[in-house]
């Protein structure tokens, strides 16, 4: 399967009906002249690839308007593609309200088609004014929202095993590198909507070799050695990939559930490469793997109580993963419920999680510059949480602005407030340091010390280097293409001087499309930094590598097989937790 030709024009989840409960529909009219108000089309690409559930069982609710069986499978459809981001498959309300029967009859089926006609200012789509849905599907969309929600099927160990295959068993695997590159300095590059990745060779950047892997593969990370690289599809595909082959290429595969986003692998002395987890989002569960083959050896199911209110949440995704050095576990961010567990792996069969309850819609993070501190964004809470990943426990809940969006953020020195870790946001132009180092600087740690301004909002990724005086910063889903279409950087050294804009998308020369320039990352020496122009898949989209040191071009990746990159992972920033 492949995404839409245009990843803008997917309108995905987009917080359909977000504000349905409490608009009147005076104010809804009032929105008609907006394209998709409060909602900028990159946000809408950003929050929801379609999802790639199978088959539901159909499900008839008392109080419901009818519907035949054919539209109960276009509003199935319509709903997991454009709708589960955000308000969840079983719509119990996500980043999106609650969409339950008890509701939206309550509503009933006129109030709804408005809404989703016009939309909402709090964020909900125009799907009728905009042209997304026709009349029927407005129609049909209303009434499907008036019966209990379908859930999809669940993933256990029986449908785990049936996918999993090692492709090239361990034995017969090289024991050296069987080329001549530079393991440590190649690239894992997400080809977003061909289901593919490439791997670039980061010395010569040439293409080394394109894999089919997961759909809408995700992120891309690399064993402890740096041999393997792990990626994960929306699909929930994992594709273990050995970087010792020569062409480097799958050795085993498995599939986790229908919809997933993290993986990673374990780091503790002792346990290198030997486990691999991977998250769902759908069903809600995380699964503990052989880091050697991903045979599956364990399921653990997320559902159950949200921090605060304590009420039961059905699906509670799992969002971010890393591997902890202090100790043999990983750190797993849970979406809906708020909580980050610790998965001690030393001993699978009896396997101990502990709790802590941090806050709601936990996304992506990363470790500060000593690896003792996981920070995380709990993006609509507008925190930051700090894990103490020696003393399990959390260390703090920093208050930030507007949904924060780290990537896994940028560690730096700051000039005046020592050792900080960055992250920009979404949802308005503040890059926001955060101290880090209770033992030399206690006046200053898990506080807000600096805020400096993007371009804008929409900012998607910041990265440095311990080798480079630059802090970089996207605008990815910026609404203005001068803004989404650059990078600003700031000098570490002189930070007050302000930032300087780099025409990314212009350099690379792409011709026409949104050409939005995503996610800063290092070579492994840190003298190079490169970006992803992505363009729309039937258009021409390039990396663009910068001299770090002189902010010039240095080269443009430019080749038929780049169909709409995104993230890049170099091996060894990535292994070794470097940014
Ligand atoms: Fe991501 C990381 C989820 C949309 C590019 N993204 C993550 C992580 C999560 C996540 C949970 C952290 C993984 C980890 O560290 O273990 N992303 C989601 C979504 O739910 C969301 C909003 C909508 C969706 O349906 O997927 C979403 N993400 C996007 C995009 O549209 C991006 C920009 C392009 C793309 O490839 O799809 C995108 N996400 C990324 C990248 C990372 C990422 C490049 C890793 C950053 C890093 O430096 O580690």
């Amino acid at each position: 399967m492949r995404l839409s030709e245009n990843p803008w024009k997917q309108r995905a989840s987009a917080c359909l009906l977000s504000a349905v409960l409490g608009l009147g529909v005076a104010t809804v009219a009032a929105q008609e002249e907006t394209d998709h108000p409060g909602v900028t089309p990159g946000e809408m690409a950003y929050k929801g690839a379609p999802t790639t559930m199978g088959d539901v069982q159909r499900v008839i609710s008392p109080g419901a308007p009818d519907m035949t069986q054919d539209e109960y499978d276009i509003a199935t459809r319509l709903y997991f593609e454009r709708c589960a981001g955000c308000h969840g498959v079983l719509r119990k309300g996500a980043t999106g309200k609650p969409l339950t029967p008890d509701i939206t009859q309550e509503r009933g089926t006129d109030f709804l088609k408005i809404l989703i006609n016009y939309g909402s200012p709090a964020g909900m789509p125009n799907w009728g004014t905009s042209g997304d849905f026709t009349d029927e599907q407005i129609d049909i969309m209303a009434r499907f929202l008036q019966h209990e929600p379908p859930a999809p099927p669940e993933w256990g160990m029986a449908e785990m095993l049936e996918s999993w295959e090692v492709l090239v068993p361990e034995a017969d695997r090289p024991v050296k590198p069987q080329h001549d590159y530079n393991v440590d300095n190649i690239f894992s590059v997400t080809l977003r909507d061909s289901g593919e990745i490439a791997l670039i060779d980061g010395d010569s950047k040439d293409i080394i070799a394109v894999l089919k892997t997961g759909y809408a593969v995700h992120i891309s990370r690399p064993s402890h050695s740096g041999r393997y690289v792990y990626t994960i599809g929306r699909d929930a595909k994992i594709d273990m990939i050995d970087l010792w082959m020569n062409p480097p290429r799958q050795v085993a595969t498995v599939k986790i559930g229908l919809e997933a986003r993290s993986v990673e692998t374990s780091k503790f002395p002792g346990y290198e490469d030997k486990i691999a987890i991977a998250g769902a989002y759908w069903p809600p569960q995380f699964v503990l793997m052989d880091g050697a083959d991903l045979k599956p050896q364990k399921i653990v199911s997320t559902r159950g109580m949200t921090v605060g209110t304590q009420e039961y949440h059905p699906e509670p995704r799992v969002a971010a993963i890393v591997a902890s050095h202090e100790h043999p576990e990983f750190i797993v961010n849970v979406k809906e419920t708020g909580k980050i567990l610790l998965v001690d792996y030393s001993n699978i069969d009896a396997l101990s999680v502990t709790t802590l309850e941090a806050a709601r819609f936990l996304h992506d993070g990363g470790w500060d510059s000593t690896h003792r501190y996981f920070l995380t964004a709990a993006n609509q809470s507008d925190k930051i949480a700090v894990v103490d990943s020696k003393e399990r426990e959390i260390e703090a809940l920093v208050d930030v602005t507007k949904i924060p969006h780290p990537g896994r953020g940028a560690n730096l020195t700051d000039p005046e407030f020592g050792p900080v870790w960055v992250t920009s946001a979404l949802g308005n132009e503040n890059v926001t340091f955060i101290g880090t180092d209770p033992e030399g600087h206690p006046q200053h740690a898990w506080k807000v010390v600096r805020t400096l301004s993007a371009q804008g909002g929409g900012s998607l990724f910041v990265k440095t280097h311990p080798e480079s005086r630059n802090l970089w910063i996207d605008n990815t889903l910026h609404p203005q293409e001068s803004v989404s279409q650059s990078v600003a950087v700031y000098n570490i050294d002189d930070l007050d001087a302000g930032y300087e804009v780099l025409p990314i998308a212009e350099w690379a020369d792409v011709g026409e499309g949104p050409a939005r320039v995503v996610q800063p990352e290092f070579n492994a020496a840190g003298d190079e930094v490169w970006f992803s122009v992505w363009n729309g898949m039937s258009q021409v989209s390039a990396i663009v590598v910068v001299d770090d040191k002189t902010r010039t071009l240095k080269h443009v990746i430019k080749d038929p097989r780049l169909v709409t990159p995104t993230g890049k992972f170099n091996v060894y920033n990535t292994r070794r937790d470097v940014y």
